[in-house]
């Protein structure tokens, strides 16, 4: 009996012991002296409350540490323990002594800024002898009242439109900034406190045909509370470019030919012009002296944008039997089909020298210089 009597005393014991370290630990984690601190705040529309971006910051110390068990309650009158709730960004570990904690929304939670104004609430926070009282107050982000849909014009004009904003319920002031973020910058005139005139300046199509002008409310003086809307411009192409002639070769090409010969290139070319649809095609014509006419042709008579071309040479279409050629120049005329102003020319100057062909039979040779001169005669669009 003294044995079974011994082990219940000892179980007892040991029990006491567990349970007095268990409180010893309870104690420690709870230990007194957790402060907390922070103010009043405030939460803006469209900007996140979450524990990166969340303008609600406090800190909580305790110099014993622990901070990793210490739990936040959230008392108030209505459902503020639903809503909020409290978040490091890293977690504390058990040594850290201070760290910063951030109010948050919790998961699939959203603020009502159109009806409320404010939440009041009490944070007990654990080891901490009061409970905080905290004000969150709850401001609508600025509100466009004006403000285009899209914008658009024809190339080289001005665009303008109007935009106008309201503040958001609940802020303290009526001072809205209005931002436009583009491509190109914008005049802005104040037509009265809360609404502008944009002006945006005139836009070469063939640089930039559309973009998106992201516009954006915020309240002077703060970098939060912004609201955000990008307005798509368009830009219609006007006929504003003339056909450009491009010539990659060198500028003197001698070969030889052939009377009854296949065609020779003579050379290659291309025409662009940047415009669009018909705004963009154009006419070739190619003028040669009559007595050679018919040996050169043009691959096309017509292009668009950015075509190429070539100048053959047939031989056996040259008149062998008028004169000497001598030396006469080719003119290929471009000329745009929608505005017959535009135009450009290249030239072309040959010198057809009649090679000696004696002793060659049913053959004769004809030397061929080129010189080539590329002339553009530019015209500018009104
Ligand atoms: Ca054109
Ligand atoms: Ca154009």
């Amino acid at each position: 009996m003294k044995s079974v009597r011994l082990v219940k005393i000892l179980c007892a014991l040991v029990l006491h012991v567990e349970l007095s370290m268990e409180v010893s630990v309870l104690n420690a984690r709870a230990g007194e002296g957790t402060i907390f601190e922070g103010s009043d705040c405030y939460m803006i529309e469209a900007v996140p409350v979450d524990v990166n971006n969340s303008l609600c910051i406090f800190s909580v110390s305790n110099n014993e540490g622990h901070l990793d068990t210490i739990t936040f309650t959230i008392e108030g009158n209505s459902n503020e323990a639903d809503i909020f709730e409290f978040q490091y960004k890293e977690p504390p570990s058990e040594t850290d002594v201070i760290k910063i904690i951030y109010l948050v929304l919790k998961e699939d939670q959203v603020l009502d800024y159109d009806t409320t104004n404010s939440y009041k609430f009490d944070v007990e926070v654990e080891g901490s002898v009061d409970k905080v009282p905290i004000t969150v107050k709850v401001y609508k982000a600025p509100e466009f009242t004006s403000i285009p849909a899209f914008v658009d014009t024809d190339e080289e004009k001005a665009i303008s439109f109007k935009i106008a904003t309201e503040v958001g319920s609940g802020y303290p002031n009526d001072d809205v900034d209005v931002v436009i973020e583009s491509i190109v910058s914008p005049t802005i005139n104040h037509i009265n406190n809360n609404t502008l005139r944009v002006t945006l300046p005139p836009i070469d199509r063939e640089v930039q045909d559309n973009f998106y002008m992201d516009v954006i409310a915020s309240y002077r003086g703060s970098m939060y509370g912004e609201t955000r809307r990008q307005v798509p411009v368009m830009i219609y192409d006007v006929d504003d470019n003339i056909p450009e002639i491009k010539y990659d070769h060198e500028d003197t090409l001698d070969f030889t030919i052939s009377q009854n010969g296949s065609s020779v290139l003579v050379t290659d070319f291309s025409v662009s012009d940047p415009d669009e649809d018909r705004n963009a095609a154009y006419t070739l014509t190619l003028i040669v002296p009559a007595n050679v006419q018919p040996g050169f042709e043009l691959s096309s008579l017509d292009g668009s944008g950015d075509t190429s071309f070539n100048i053959t040479l047939n031989p056996q279409k040259l008149d062998y039997s008028k004169s000497v050629w001598g030396r006469f120049q080719l003119q290929v005329h471009v000329e745009g089909i929608l505005n017959a102003t535009q135009t450009n020319n290249l030239f072309i100057v040959i010198s057809l020298n009649e090679a000696d062909d004696s002793g060659s039979g049913c053959m004769r040779t004809t030397e061929v210089t080129l010189f080539l001169l590329l002339i553009q005669c530019w015209w500018y669009f009104m």
